[in-house]
């Protein structure tokens, strides 16, 4: 078991906030931007970071900005970061007094959240029994109800037969949606749209839930037609205490993985969000919830909303809240965690539009398929309102062993044109050699005119997938297309280089070095032959 420490870091820098006396020392049970995100707040408020490591991970930034770092175990998670006794033992033999789990991993495992708390450690997240509440999908609609949180119509008992389901369905009236009750990332979901395809649908959903979740119980709800993904963040203190920090639009998705993020949303007015918030407060109070968290809603084209389920840890997509409302979500679960009351009682409204793209190591052109390979090059974009929440840096390892997600790149502007300008502008800059990403999908995204006008919804992206891979590359891609396919062929005709122009001393050499070795002349001949 390696241990580093810094020596340059004093457990308490002069100028920072007083850290909450309860949090001396905190464990980083997570990998990558997230657990950088974590050691900065830590950072700021005069608290101890460790951060843990697989052996993929050894020089990873998380690692490097903490103020310790433990080996856990080799690269694949479920023989390091998916190892909570481990861990649990590692933050018990540094002296840290609590577990921050990030998002992922071990962040929703019951568990996890109750043995942290038996070995006397604080669980930087919600009560283990409010975990457990929000985590099967009839519970938390019961729960819900409950509370007067609008629910879609349908029904919290797993359907017995075929029989009954169509019985119920006819009830609210085609079409409906088979859910899985222990579901979640559309999972065990069938849309049945006529009575004929009821039978089989079920049985499909009960053999999917099985197999996914060890449990086939399924129930019914009235199938809401192209409605907007729309969140309510959350905070509760130890103090009774919760409010609502407005919503996040998350929309833009393909196969439940968000791309863009924004908040706040087009379709939320003052009003909307004022109700949407009650609503969420009224979950997360029934739930006895505590610390940082999320209300799903679907919200329909009539302007209804309807809670689908609670996520109960910190999101990817924090960032734009944090920009809109000026608070520091991450600081807030520490100071939470420690005891410490919210400092207001009512919520604030949002100020300026925050977007965030979430940069994968996906090929968008290849199905999406992840690339793997090594950083070879890194730009990340700075500049007015710009944010850069990353967990790579030149030289990182790209690998199949976690979550594609290289970083986000989040920025803030007073109102939504701008934002979406400056986030162009921001892609422009951002330069990753190595990996295929998604950098320029996202550029073909903002580009479009229903995205601009923020006329989306969930399909909006599926919908529009052929479209935008069709789109002709951006003027800057094939410009730099052009450029390094002029080199290219001037190398490849044996053509003398300008002295400093060419890496390699001869022409053969500069050939290979343009055209194989380097990741970005391989992209610049595709792009070229692309346009031909
Ligand atoms: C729905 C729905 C339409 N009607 N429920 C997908 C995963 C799970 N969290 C809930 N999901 C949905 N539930 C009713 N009654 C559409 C979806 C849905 C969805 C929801 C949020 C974000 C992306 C989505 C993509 C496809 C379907």
């Amino acid at each position: 078991m390696k241990q580093r420490r810094r020596s340059d870091s004093p457990p308490q820098a002069a100028g920072t906030v007083p850290a909450p006396r309860t949090l001396q020392k905190v464990l980083i049970a997570n990998r990558g931007e997230i657990a950088l995100r974590i050691v900065r707040a830590c950072q700021e408020l005069g608290i101890r970071s460790v951060a843990v490591y697989s052996d993929a991970d050894a020089t990873a930034p998380h690692v490097r900005e903490a103020d310790e770092a433990v080996h856990i175990g080799p690269a694949p998670a479920a023989e390091s970061y998916l190892r909570g006794d481990h861990l649990i033992e590692v933050a018990k033999r540094v002296g840290a007094d609590a577990i921050h789990p990030g998002y992922g991993f071990l962040s929703e495992r019951e568990w996890f959240a109750r043995a942290v708390r038996a070995a006397g450690l604080i669980w930087i997240g919600p009560p283990a029994e409010a975990i457990a509440a929000m985590g099967s999908k009839t519970a938390a609609r019961t729960l819900a109800i409950a509370a007067g949180t609008p629910v879609v119509p349908g029904t919290t008992e797993p359907l017995r037969d075929a029989e009954e389901a169509a019985t119920i369905a006819a009830r609210f009236g085609f079409p409906v949606l088979l859910k899985a009750a222990a579901g979640g990332g559309g999972k065990g979901m069938r849309i049945v749209r006529e009575a004929g395809e009821i039978a089989g649908a079920l049985a499909s959903a009960q053999r999917e839930a099985k197999n996914a979740f060890g449990d086939d119980a399924v129930y019914v709800e009235k199938y809401i037609e192209g409605p907007r993904h729309v969140e309510i963040q959350i905070l509760a203190d130890q103090h009774g205490h919760c409010i609502a920090l407005g919503e996040r639009e998350c929309s833009v998705q393909r196969r439940h993985q968000k791309m863009i993020e924004e908040a706040p949303s087009v379709a939320v007015t003052p009003d909307l969000r004022k109700r949407m918030g009650e609503a969420a407060v009224a979950a997360a109070k029934a739930a006895g919830y505590v610390n940082a968290g999320t209300c799903e809603f679907l919200l329909a084209q009539d302007g209804q909303f309807y809670f689908l389920e609670m996520n109960t840890r910190i999101q990817v997509e924090h960032p734009v809240t944090e920009l809109v409302m000026g608070i520091d979500l991450v600081q807030w679960q520490l100071r939470i965690a420690a005891g410490e009351p919210l400092p207001f009682r009512e919520s604030p409204a949002p100020r300026g539009w925050a977007i965030e793209c979430r940069i994968t190591s996906e090929d968008p052109a290849n199905g999406f398929l992840p690339s793997t390979g090594r950083i070879e090059h890194l730009q990340v974009p700075t500049g007015p309102g710009v944010r850069w929440d990353g967990g790579i840096t030149r030289g990182s390892v790209v690998g199949l062993s976690y979550d594609p997600m290289l970083a986000k790149l989040i920025v803030f502007a007073p109102d939504r044109a701008s934002a979406i300008a400056r986030m162009e502008r921001a892609l422009r800059e951002l330069v990753i050699d190595g990996v295929e990403t998604s950098r320029e999908f996202h550029l073909r995204m903002l580009a479009d005119e229903e995205f601009r006008r923020g006329d989306i919804t969930i399909q909006w992206l599926e919908a529009k997938l052929p479209t935008l891979l069709a789109a002709r590359p951006p003027a800057e891609t094939v410009r730099a297309a052009a450029i390094a396919a002029a080199l290219i062929a001037s190398a490849d005709r044996g053509a003398a280089a300008a002295p400093g122009q060419l890496p390699a001393a001869s022409p053969a050499a500069s050939s290979a070095a343009i055209a194989g070795a380097n990741a970005w002349g391989r992209k610049a001949r595709v792009e070229a032959l692309r346009r031909g």
